[in-house]
């Protein structure tokens, strides 16, 4: 094989998403944590991941950093009588022994407020989560597409842009 040929399939590999990035933390496992790319302008971005907790205590999703915003807050999101809403969780996300927990569009999610750059689709960021018993763990978050629904980037059937500014913002 050539070098070129060489350099290019060892591009194709380190960017296949078969090499999802996965975390450890203590007894958590943290999958694969994707933001949605943002219309520019945005003033908030949405990120997801899965912790699974391995170990026999609970532990705590608490908060967390991102250099790409001010802010980081854990929200959940709800129907109620028909109508998508929005509420921090100011206690953060319990994650049971045994458990899975799945951040994804419509549901839990990380949301990243006082957005200072746009999201592009393709791209990363780095970030830091804060648990109450794993502490810090610095993860990169890949960018997917506006409507994806999962890492793996697909758009769910039927999936929704979500925009966060138009939604109601219950405390
Ligand atoms: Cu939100």
């Amino acid at each position: 094989m050539s070098r070129l040929m060489l350099a290019a399939a060892l591009t194709a590999m380190l960017m296949s998403p078969a090499l999802a990035h996965d975390y450890t933390a203590g007894s958590l496992k943290i999958g694969q944590p994707w933001a949605r790319a943002t219309p520019k302008g945005a003033p908030v971005g949405g990120g997801y991941l899965t912790i699974t907790n391995t170990g026999t205590a609970p532990d705590r999703l608490i908060g967390g950093s991102v250099p790409v915003s001010s802010g980081f807050e854990i929200h959940e999101m709800t129907m109620d009588n028909g109508v998508m809403k929005m509420r921090m969780l100011p206690k953060g996300l319990e994650i049971k022994p045994g458990e899975t927990i799945t951040l994804k569009p419509g549901g839990y999610h990380l949301m990243f407020t006082g957005l200072k750059d746009q999201l592009k689709q393709g791209g990363s960021f780095k970030g830091t989560l804060q648990f109450e018993k794993a502490g810090k763990v610095d993860v990169d978050f890949d960018i997917e597409g506006i409507a994806a629904t999962s890492a793996d980037g697909a758009a769910g059937h039927g999936a929704m842009p979500m925009n966060h500014g138009d939604m109601q913002m219950k405390k």
